[in-house]
């Protein structure tokens, strides 16, 4: 790997955001393809925060901080990946769903998917079923993730993916949710079709379901 590009890779493993936005520059400068400075240097060390924290090297403050690295250089980085045509690896609708303010765990899963190449548009917090429609047919993306961290709030997942069902768009998109009190056994009750512990995996699923 460029050494540039190793400066990148190290910085977002280990959350140094200067050194990882002054590497994206640095490599710009060099002319560097800014689709080798995001796959090799970006997301490669996202995949690679993302095995740590599966494999209990990290915990959330860590994962946190290599992702907001991993974001100041997706600033710098963004006008020339447009510049250079460079398309997502897929587009995800995310969200924490109706009744609920909890946006911690969803702002990492955000993170970790657009650290791992996907477009994601975040409609925020407390988002009614509608919006969530809406956001389907005006972005028409692959994936739609749904987080919840209240059991007052889950029952909002199912009534969501029962509204996208009666707009006609539930076929058009997969469905992911996940949320500390969420369970694979609830997503299959409600009809979802991805369940996701931790922001790794949801980035890992998703990219798996894509492939696939
Ligand atoms: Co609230 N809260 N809270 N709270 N809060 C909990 C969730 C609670 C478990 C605390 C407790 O009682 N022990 C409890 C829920 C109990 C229950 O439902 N059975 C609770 C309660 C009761 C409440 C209020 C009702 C309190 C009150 O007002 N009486 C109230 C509700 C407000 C509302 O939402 N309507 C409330 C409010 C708040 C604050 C606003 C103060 C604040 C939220 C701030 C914010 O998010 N901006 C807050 C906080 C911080 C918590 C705790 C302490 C921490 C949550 C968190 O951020 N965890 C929480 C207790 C706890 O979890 N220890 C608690 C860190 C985060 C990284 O993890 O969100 O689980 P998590 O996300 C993980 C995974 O779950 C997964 O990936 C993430 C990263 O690995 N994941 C997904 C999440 N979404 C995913 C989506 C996916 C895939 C994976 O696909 C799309």
């Amino acid at each position: 790997m460029d050494d540039v590009l190793k400066v990148i890779y190290d910085g977002v493993i280990n959350g140094q955001q200067k050194a990882v936005v002054d590497g994206v520059q640095a490599a710009l400068d060099a002319k560097v393809d800014p689709s080798t400075i995001l796959n090799q240097g970006m997301i490669a060390a996202m995949s690679e925060v993302g095995r740590l924290f599966e494999c209990g090297e990290y915990y959330v403050p860590e994962m946190l901080i290599a992702a907001r690295a991993m974001k100041s250089g997706l600033e710098l980085l963004r006008p020339a990946l447009t510049a250079a045509n460079v398309k997502a690896v897929g587009k995800i609708v995310v969200g924490t769903i109706q009744g609920d303010l909890h946006d911690i765990g969803k702002n990492l899963v955000a993170m970790m998917l657009e650290g791992a190449g996907f477009e994601v548009i975040d409609l925020g917090i407390d988002v009614a079923p509608r919006k969530f429609v809406d956001a389907v047919k005006e972005h028409q993306p692959q994936f739609i993730g749904l987080s919840a961290l209240l059991t007052t709030t889950m029952p909002n997942m199912k009534t969501t993916i029962d509204a996208l069902s009666e707009a006609g768009v539930r076929t058009a998109v997969k469905v992911m949710i996940g949320g500390a009190p969420v369970t694979e056994r609830y997503a299959r009750e409600i009809g979802a079709d991805i369940y996701s512990p931790d922001a790794s995996s949801a980035a890992r699923r998703a990219k798996e379901a894509m492939a696939g």
